[in-house]
């Protein structure tokens, strides 16, 4: 007996950081609006995202904001504020839950949901339904999203981009020729961009050429598992469920320096920032209730080669001078052939924190950004909303 048809929905929130921002400085709207690092094109830093207008230049994440600038003079830069990101995200994700509790959370902005089992999801294909979802997410937040729908998360997802922003967009099995193989063969979550520069040489460029590739060809190239994989991907086929608990796997911060530091000349702003960057770590942790073992530096040199550094310990910590020691202990162990352009610290191989480890530092505190930092730091989910610090 074939298994019954699920209804899976991946939702995503529209030019996230800078929607967010808008709500706070409505007379913005319509103008081009880039987030990132301090807010400052002349100063150090990447976008972190930007509003549609702005991408009407060509303004992209993870550009530098001296481009951004470059590509659209009249774009309007603001400072990145990711307790009022994570506060807003919080409101989104309750507004879902009125719905269903069948939510798989993917990090910052974004959310798979398990359709099958909510009252009316049968009307309209489910579209009625997702309406509902985008109507209380507006409701709670001001925001918009977009919503994919479809009978797995790898469809879904590839979905919920296609009529960005505030869009709503169902596939169904039979729309995959005309809607899924047209497009390039990167939109499938996991092909990135090496596997794609990869696939290219094979002269594979869209999701159709993958599907109609012989899978042996795909196996003897990128290995049994992913080439199988990616020969179901292209026919849209995917089982993953959705998994509606997960613990974060790491915490990290990192911040980019408004100038290259010299690793001897500037040891004492470089060691300040590590330091600065391992309390919000350890606060980080501490007022999510974490602790971890793994704890490791990533430094960006000014030829933006980038090298880490970690180790482990033999108990999980969220303790300040225990993480600080091992950050400092993995930066000794790094020899700096150049400037420094970044520092980050992460901590990893996460546990919730037992109720005996909380009396000294019970107290949850605000996490904030260093004021001076370019504030690049990232929160990374079990899903990971962005790559992990140490890719
Ligand atoms: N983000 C980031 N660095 C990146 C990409 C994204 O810090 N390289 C942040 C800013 C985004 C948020 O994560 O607002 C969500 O990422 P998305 O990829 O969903 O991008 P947006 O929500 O900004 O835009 P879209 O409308 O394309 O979803
Ligand atoms: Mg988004």
């Amino acid at each position: 007996m074939k298994p019954a048809e699920r209804r899976i929905a991946h939702l995503d929130m529209d030019a996230f950081y800078a929607s967010v921002e808008l709500l706070r400085h409505p007379e913005l709207r319509g103008r081009p609006v880039a987030i990132g690092g301090y807010g400052d094109p002349s100063r150090r830093g990447v976008v972190t995202t930007a509003n549609y207008e702005a991408r009407a230049f060509g303004v992209r994440s993870a550009m530098p904001m001296r481009r951004a600038a470059q590509l659209c003079p009249q774009c309007v830069f603001l400072p990145v504020d990711f307790d009022e990101y994570r506060r807003l995200s919080r409101l989104f994700k309750r507004a879902i839950a009125s719905i269903t509790d069948q939510i798989e959370d993917r990090g910052i902005d974004e959310v798979y949901l398990d359709l099958g089992a909510v009252p009316g999801v049968e009307r309209a294909r489910g579209l009625e339904l997702a309406r509902e979802i985008k109507r209380r997410v507006r409701e709670a937040t001001g925001l918009s999203c977009s919503i994919g729908l479809a009978p797995n998360k790898l469809l879904a997802k590839i979905a919920s981009d296609l009529e960005k922003p505030d869009g709503l967009t169902l596939i169904e099995p039979q729309d995959i020729p005309a809607r899924i193989w047209p497009l390039p063969a990167r939109r499938i979550n996991g092909i990135g961009p090496k596997a794609d520069e990869r696939l290219a040489r094979l002269g594979i460029r869209t999701i159709g050429e993958l599907a109609s590739a012989d899978p042996d060809l795909l196996c003897a190239h990128f290995g049994q598992r992913t080439g199988r994989w990616m020969h179901e991907a292209a026919h849209g086929r995917d089982e993953r469920p959705v998994v509606t608990y997960s613990e974060p796997v790491s915490r990290s911060r990192e911040t980019t320096f408004d100038r290259d530091l010299h690793p001897r000349h500037d040891w004492h702003e470089l060691a300040g920032t590590l330091a600065s960057l391992c309390r919000q770590v350890a606060a980080d942790l501490r007022s999510r209730g974490y602790a971890g073992r793994t704890i490791g530096v990533k430094l960006r040199f000014d030829d933006f080669r980038i090298v880490t550094r970690d180790l482990s310990i033999a108990a999980p910590t969220a303790d300040e001078r225990e993480i600080r020691k091992a950050a400092f202990e993995c930066l000794a162990r790094v020899q700096p052939q150049r400037r420094i352009r970044l520092i980050g610290v992460r901590v990893a191989g996460l546990a919730p924190r037992s109720a005996s480890a909380a009396p000294r530092d019970a107290t949850p505190d605000a996490v904030k950004p260093r004021a001076a930092g370019a504030g690049a730091s990232d929160a990374d989910s079990g899903a990971g909303f962005t790559p992990s610090l140490f890719d």
